[in-house]
């Protein structure tokens, strides 16, 4: 099949699935191109069956901005039709499955064929932005013009229907994770680097959004390495970066914190963690919990959107009230207290990471893609 997917180029989960999912098809010999603005960070190397449009920005001095949507929608129109696309798949409502409706209409128009539209939903085009009346009505047209539309949890499938008046039946399709990629190889030398005296390594990965609650991650860190001599590594970068490194001096923590930035080789991090900290306001799956489960890594959560259907309570980590610090340090230190139970909770999320394996899950988008080409019928 030849498929064009359009996400995020960007460290944002969106866009990190749109591409993991794009590498695991072109492995199972499907074409695969992929539409943005700039190469996805998760495609860093040469891969057979996968192909790169770069959008080109333009500068005008009208434009502040290039108009984005019109650019995309652009070259959509271009390489669909030169590159005989029979499918796309968008990651992200905003602004993607509008333009892929505006794509379809032009060829159309063009006397092309009608190549059907995929929307996933990934989470907060829905439940943050998308309802935020600068583009709810935008919204809710495209995915109602969309030929399938899939989310990530059954959460957020439940939410979409809450929020908005959609049509269509959507298909609940969860993250998935690439075993191969992410794994626990033994890195003793490595994680004595990190913590020389034999400390726990707590982990925490995002975007570093106000969404993300990285104040609380810093929270209950400060009352488990009163505890137990942790170190907490922080992964990733955005806005909440600064705010969070003033909070870490604050409660002086600086000497047990390492702010790492953006990394690629996450998995690296993870292979030496022993706790993974998720307390998001919001969060319609997790993937970043689920990539540290398939290293064997716990995870404490807040209970919110898709966690509960990612990290069951008492077996893979513990589910807390979002903003419940002294919960999430509590179960914490139980699972961290002694080697046995420890291992335990491992083994436990390994088992649930490998239900949601690549070779799982991606056979799913397979039959959803077949299902939406027999019957997707053209509406104006
Ligand atoms: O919040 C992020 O880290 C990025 C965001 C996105 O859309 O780029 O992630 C969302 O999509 C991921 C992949 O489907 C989900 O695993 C995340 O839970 C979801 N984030 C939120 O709902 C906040």
């Amino acid at each position: 099949m030849k498929i064009g997917i359009v996400c995020y180029p960007t460290y944002g989960g969106s866009g990190v699935l749109a591409t993991e999912l794009g590498l695991g098809l072109a492995k199972r010999g499907h074409q695969v191109h992929f539409i943005t603005y700039k190469r996805p960070v998760r495609l860093s190397h040469f891969h057979e069956n996968i192909y790169f449009h770069e959008v080109a920005d333009t500068d005008y001095p009208l434009f502040e901005y290039t108009p984005y949507d019109t650019a995309l929608t652009s070259k959509l129109v271009d390489v669909v039709s030169y590159e005989k696309i029979e499918l796309l798949h968008v990651h992200y409502a905003i602004p993607h499955a509008a333009v892929g409706y505006m794509a379809k209409k032009i060829l159309l128009s063009q006397g092309g064929r009608y190549v059907p539209v995929i929307t996933t939903l990934h989470g907060t085009d829905i439940t943050l932005v998308g309802k935020n009346p600068t583009f709810a009505p935008v919204v809710e047209f495209s995915i109602n013009k969309s030929d399938g539309v899939t989310a990530v949890s059954h959460n957020l499938k439940q939410h979409t229907h809450h929020t908005f008046n959609i049509k269509h039946d959507i298909e609940v399709i969860h993250n998935f994770v690439d075993l191969n990629r992410f794994h626990r190889p033994n890195k003793d030398h490595f994680k004595k680097a990190i913590a020389p005296d034999g400390e726990r390594i707590v982990t925490h990965v995002s975007n570093f959004r106000k969404v993300k609650r990285v104040d609380n991650v810093v929270k209950v860190f400060k009352r488990i390495n009163e505890i137990i001599p942790s170190k907490l590594l922080l992964i990733g970068d955005g806005p909440e970066r600064d705010k969070t490194e003033q909070l870490c001096r604050q409660l002086e923590l600086c000497n047990e914190i390492r702010f790492l930035g953006k990394q690629e080789a996450v998995e690296e991090l993870l292979a030496v963690s022993d706790l993974f900290l998720m307390p998001s306001e919001n969060e319609s799956f997790g993937l970043a919990a689920l990539e540290a489960m398939a290293c064997e890594v716990p995870v404490i959560s807040s209970n919110v959107g898709g966690l509960p259907e990612v990290n069951i309570h008492g077996e893979t980590g513990y589910l807390s009230d979002f903003n419940n610090v002294q919960e999430m340090a509590d179960y914490a230190i139980q699972i961290l207290a002694n080697d046995e139970t420890l291992a335990r909770f491992r083994k436990n999320a390994l088992a649930q990471a490998q239900r949601f394996s690549l070779d799982h899950i991606l056979p799913h988008y397979e039959a959803y893609y077949e299902h939406v080409l027999q019957t997707a019928v053209y509406s104006a």
